[in-house]
């Protein structure tokens, strides 16, 4: 893991030098006419493939703080078009586009940045906008001296005030990567970087409650380096439908359990059999109404509105996730969902589709992941080219896969296993393995009676799956902090 370091005193003696500029600013208009100051900085980066694009912005306020902004841009070429945009509400008109902020975004102080982004299309060629404004003003990058008293010589170039998050104050995962925001394809870290999580996900918590404890997350946290607890939270099957409190208190516990140990929280409302997520819907606004409120001043917390819709059309996943999802943003504004797709969360794929239709049809929010589950020793290679199809346009997450057969038993397909798990790192893309219990089936880590006796670290009580697993998952992170 990297060191921490303090921050370098030159970004302090920077932000002192802009307060002092702000304040000869302020003493230059007359008092009568108050004039906010303003300026910003764009920075503008794309992705580029055939007939395809991901644009992430950069929007940094070098005037007085604004409390809602409007950036403005125009496309050059008439063909660009904007398709899905995140952190921010677009227009398009003709080759003008506006972004606005959303609620969560919308304070920028001086100084202060925000990154944006959006999905676009292309026809003819595809050149970045030069000119971007911010307020109706033109970013140039410096601070736009007041009109009331236009200086007779130019100004001295200024050091921009840091824009970067200070580095962080732990090790472990949570602590490192912070606020998880997805970008572009990519889900980023606190510092915009593309990272890739990797853990494991709980048994059925109503059948496996005795593996979720202090003895077994240290192992998990500390043995296997894992960066991530997918807490999977039936729905039926003696699940969350039959004692709704009971159930959302244990999840809740299990996100203390994940966060003390600084890994990241994956709440799966597990629904699987009936396979319409419509089935469950008011479940689905209760509970996630009550752990998005319980869980919302929390960094490490992710959201799995439903795990593997299937026999449903993508429209009726659609309209789901777009009633569930405003009920967490409402108390965690910021937090990454996961949204399930047709045919067992498979892009389509199980049912004969494939992931056009989520690509063409996105869910109407922004900072979303679209997820897919596989089974090692049932889906191949036919899987994997979509998987790779997909990625390059849409975010994708593995909340589940097993190494074995999707009934969950059977034996480790290790050439299979290997050939998605490079895949996965190579695309960056984070996964969950089913599962971190000690279950009487090939999928589970553990050989069966190892929760009753509580020694979880270590290789002694792994199965083939298990050790397979702890193996690839301690293998050091990847987190970029500059
Ligand atoms: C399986 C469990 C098994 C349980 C069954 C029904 O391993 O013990 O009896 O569910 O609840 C999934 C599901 C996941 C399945 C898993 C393996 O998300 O709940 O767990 N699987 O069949 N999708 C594909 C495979």
């Amino acid at each position: 893991m990297t060191s921490i370091s303090r921050p370098p005193r030159r970004s302090l003696l920077a932000a002192g030098a802009v307060g002092v500029l702000a304040l000869a600013a302020a003493a230059l208009l007359p008092s009568t006419n108050a004039m906010a100051a303003t300026g910003c900085a764009v920075t503008y980066t794309t992705n580029s493939w055939q007939g395809g694009f991901t644009a992430n912005i950069t929007i940094q306020n070098l005037g007085d703080p604004v409390n809602a902004w409007t950036l403005g841009f125009t496309f050059p070429d008439a063909g660009q078009k904007v398709v899905q945009g995140w952190s921010a509400t677009y227009q398009q008109s003709g080759k003008a586009v506006t972004a606005k902020n959303l609620d969560y975004n919308g304070s920028l102080a001086t100084g202060a940045s925000t990154t944006i982004g959006f999905n676009g299309s292309w026809t003819a060629a595809n050149p970045s906008p030069t000119s971007f404004t911010l307020n109706g003003t033109t970013c140039t990058g410096g601070t736009t001296p007041p009109t009331s008293a236009p200086p007779t010589t130019a100004p001295p170039p200024t050091t921009p005030p840091p824009t970067t998050t200070p580095p962080p104050t732990g090790t472990t995962p949570a602590a490192i990567n912070g606020q998880l925001r997805v970008c572009g394809v990519n889900l980023c870290n606190q510092y915009g970087k593309p990272i890739q999580l990797r853990g494991m996900s709980t048994h059925g918590l109503q059948w496996f409650a005795n593996c979720y404890n202090d003895a077994s997350l240290d192992a998990l946290a500390n043995d296997w380096q894992a960066d991530l607890l997918r807490i999977s939270m039936y729905v039926q099957e003696q699940g969350y439908e039959t004692n709704p409190t009971g159930f959302t208190n244990q999840v809740n516990n299990l996100v203390d359990k994940a966060t003390a140990r600084g890994m990241y929280a994956l709440i799966d409302f597990h629904t699987l059999t009936p396979g319409d997520p419509m089935y469950n819907l008011d479940r689905a606004k209760t509970f996630f109404a009550a752990v998005s409120a319980r869980n919302a001043g929390k960094k490490n917390v992710i959201y799995e509105i439903t795990n593997e819709p299937n026999g449903v059309s993508w429209s009726t996943i659609k309209n789901y996730a777009e009633q569930v999802i405003p009920v967490i943003r409402a108390n965690h504004p910021d937090a990454v969902v996961l949204v399930g797709t047709r045919g067992w969360s498979s892009l389509g794929v199980s049912e004969g589709g494939n992931s056009d239709e989520v690509a063409n049809n996105p869910v109407r929010a922004s900072n979303i992941m679209y997820t897919f589950h596989f089974y090692a020793a049932s889906h191949k290679d036919s899987y994997r080219n979509e998987v790779q199809r997909a990625a390059s346009r849409i975010p994708l997450f593995v909340t589940e896969f097993g190494t074995v057969t999707y009934t969950g038993d059977g034996a480790v397909d290790t050439a299979s296993s290997n050939a998605w798990l490079d895949l996965l790192d190579r695309l960056k893309i984070s996964y969950a393995n089913w599962t971190y219990s000690d279950a009487n089936e090939g999928s589970a880590a553990f050989r069966p009676g190892t929760c009753a006796g509580g020694q979880y670290a270590g290789t002694a009580n792994l199965t083939a799956s298990g050790n397979y697993l702890r193996s690839r998952i301690r293998t050091p992170d990847n987190f970029p902090t500059s």
